[in-house]
C-alpha cells in the first residue's frame, strides 16, 4: 500500500461516562459538534463528527458512556454503542487516567464491559488516555499503561489531554494511518451530520445540564418545535420546549421569578447564534412529561431511539 492513497472510514470514540470522549472529538475537529458537561451521561445518542484534509477523512462517532442500564432511555443509549461499534474501522476506547490513578479499583469495574466486547476483535485499535493534564508526574500513569497493555495487547496506548490539545496532532496522525484506503465518504467542508434542529436543542441542553443540581438533568429533554427566519428583523426564530420528568422539575428549570431560565435561555441563545452565524431568538417552554424516559415513540421523535 503506497502512502499517497487516500484513506476514509469510521472510528467509534466509546469509553465510560466522563471520561472526555466528547471534548476529544470536538479538540480533533477543532469545532463544537458535540456537548460537554462535567456530569455523567451527558452525550445521549450518536454524533458523527467528519475530519477531513488532502490525505485523509476520519468519520467518528461519538457515543454515550458505558453504564449500567437503568430504563428505556438509558438502554437505547447504549444500543448507539454498540451500533457505532459494528460500524467502525478504527475502535478507540476513551479513558479517564486521573480517575484510575486515584482509584485504580475502578478500571476493571469500568472497563470490563468494553474490554468484553472487543476480546476477540482484530480492528485497529487505540486507547486515548485522557486527562493527562490533571497530574504533574507522569510516571504515576505507569501502572494504567500497563494494565492496559495487559488488557489489550494489541492496541496503542495513546496518552493525551483532550482539554490541553496535547498529544493530539500524533494521535490524529497514527488514526489516519490506520484507516482503509479508500474515497472520502462526505464533502470536505462538512463537519457533521447533525441537523442544525438537533445541535441547538442539545445547545440548550448542555446549558441545562450544567445548570441544574442532582438528578434534574437525567429527567430533561429538549425538543425544538419551530425554526422560522424572520428577514425583516434578520434573525432565525427558534421555540424549543424543555421537557421534565416531574412538575417538581418544572419549578426547578424555571427558578425563582423564571431566573433559572432566562438564565438558560441567554447562555443557550449565545452559542445557538455562533452555530448559525446570525442573530437568534430563542423561546423556551417547560412541559411536564411524566416518564418520557419510558416512552418509546417519544424517545423515537426526539432522535434517541433507531427506527
Ligand atoms: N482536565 C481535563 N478535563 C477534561 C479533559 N477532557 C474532558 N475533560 C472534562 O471532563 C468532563 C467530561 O467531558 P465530556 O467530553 O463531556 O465527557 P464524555 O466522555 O463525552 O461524557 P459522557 O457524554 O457523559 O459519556 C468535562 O468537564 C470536560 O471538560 C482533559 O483532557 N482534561
Ligand atoms: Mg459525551
Amino acid at each position: 500500500m503506497k502512502d499517497t492513497e487516500y484513506r476514509c472510514g469510521w472510528v467509534a470514540l466509546m469509553g465510560p461516562p466522563n471520561a472526555g470522549k466528547s471534548t476529544l472529538l470536538n479538540a480533533l475537529l477543532g469545532q463544537k459538534v458535540s456537548i460537554v458537561t462535567p456530569k455523567p451521561q451527558t452525550t445521549r445518542n450518536q454524533i458523527v463528527g467528519i475530519l477531513s484534509d488532502r490525505h485523509a477523512q476520519a468519520i467518528f462517532m461519538d457515543t454515550p458512556g458505558l453504564t449500567q442500564v437503568r430504563g428505556r432511555l438509558s438502554k437505547t443509549m447504549i444500543q448507539a454503542v454498540w451500533q457505532s461499534l459494528g460500524q467502525a474501522h478504527v475502535i478507540m476506547p476513551v479513558l479517564d487516567s486521573h480517575l484510575y490513578i486515584l482509584h485504580p479499583e475502578y478500571l476493571e469495574r469500568d472497563l470490563a464491559p468494553v474490554a468484553e466486547a472487543l476480546a476477540e476483535d482484530t480492528r485497529p485499535m487505540i486507547v486515548a488516555v485522557n486527562k493527562v493534564d490533571l497530574f504533574a508526574d507522569k510516571s504515576r500513569m505507569l501502572p494504567l499503561l500497563t494494565r492496559l497493555g495487559e488488557m489489550w495487547p494489541r492496541a496503542e496506548i495513546f496518552p493525551v489531554s483532550a482539554l490541553l490539545k496535547d498529544g493530539l496532532p500524533q494521535l490524529e496522525k497514527l488514526l489516519c494511518s490506520c484507516l482503509p484506503v479508500g474515497p472520502a465518504q462526505f464533502p470536505e467542508d462538512q463537519i457533521s451530520t447533525a441537523p442544525v434542529r438537533f445541535m441547538a436543542a442539545e445547545i440548550v441542553r448542555e446549558k441545562l445540564f450544567l445548570h441544574l443540581r442532582q438528578e434534574v438533568p437525567y429527567s430533561v429533554a429538549v425538543d425544538v418545535e419551530s425554526w422560522q427566519e424572520d428577514a425583516e428583523r434578520g434573525q432565525t426564530v427558534i421555540h424549543a420546549v424543555i421537557y421534565v420528568g416531574r412538575p417538581m422539575h418544572k419549578a426547578m428549570v424555571i427558578g425563582r421569578g423564571g431566573a433559572s431560565i432566562k438564565h438558560i435561555g441567554t447562555e443557550a441563545r449565545k452559542d445557538i447564534q455562533e452555530l448559525l452565524g446570525g442573530k437568534v431568538h430563542l423561546e423556551l417552554w417547560v412541559k411536564v412529561r411524566e416518564h418520557w424516559t419510558e416512552d418509546a415513540v417519544f424517545l423515537r421523535e426526539l432522535g434517541l431511539m433507531a427506527e
